[in-house]
């Protein structure tokens, strides 16, 4: 009796084990916060393209410029180094000391990347960046490259083919 119940413990230990652990996603609550970075007293975060005023249709890369830092994946400690975010159409501050939001705008760039495709309905649009820590919180002082707003057109009218005049024999 005392057996089988324990074995029916085990197993059930066992099973509840399983999907707790898959996600593995208790690391950003228990993990030890190092204390925020400053940047390179020289470093400089801007955006490269588009520039301020641009009207864009359709489709558009958004090229990431940093100077005098590098580049890295978020999590890594590399020194002098972090990733970028695109903030596009924030308009409330970044909190200093917070880890920046991931949300649809507040886009996180943890691979290292240093461009982003974007498409974003017709209308006045910001782009800012800010670089993040490996714990994707701003550096301090933040780190943060000056709002480029531009105008994205409604789509093209659909080009009429050029007509090749009728049925000329
Ligand atoms: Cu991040």
């Amino acid at each position: 009796m005392g057996r089988s119940a324990g074995s029916i413990l085990l197993a059930f230990a066992i099973v509840s084990l399983v999907p707790a652990g898959a996600p593995a996603q208790t690391a950003p609550a228990s993990k030890p916060s190092a204390p925020q970075r400053a940047p390179a007293p020289d470093a400089r975060l801007y955006i490269i393209y588009p520039w301020d005023g641009a009207q864009i249709r359709g489709e558009f890369w958004v090229r990431f410029g940093l100077r005098n830092m590098g580049v890295t994946q978020a999590g890594s400690s590399a020194p002098n180094a972090g990733h970028h975010h695109l903030l596009v159409d924030v308009t409330d501050e970044i909190d200093p000391e917070e880890p920046i939001p991931t949300d649809n705008n507040h886009l996180h760039f943890g691979a290292g990347q240093t461009e982003a495709r974007l498409e974003l309905p017709p209308g006045k649009h910001s782009l800012q960046l800010v670089l993040g820590d490996p714990e994707h919180r701003p550096f301090k002082p933040m780190l943060i490259s000056k709002k480029v707003t531009i105008t994205v057109l409604p789509a093209a009218p659909a080009r009429t083919s050029k007509k090749v005049s009728g049925k000329d024999s």
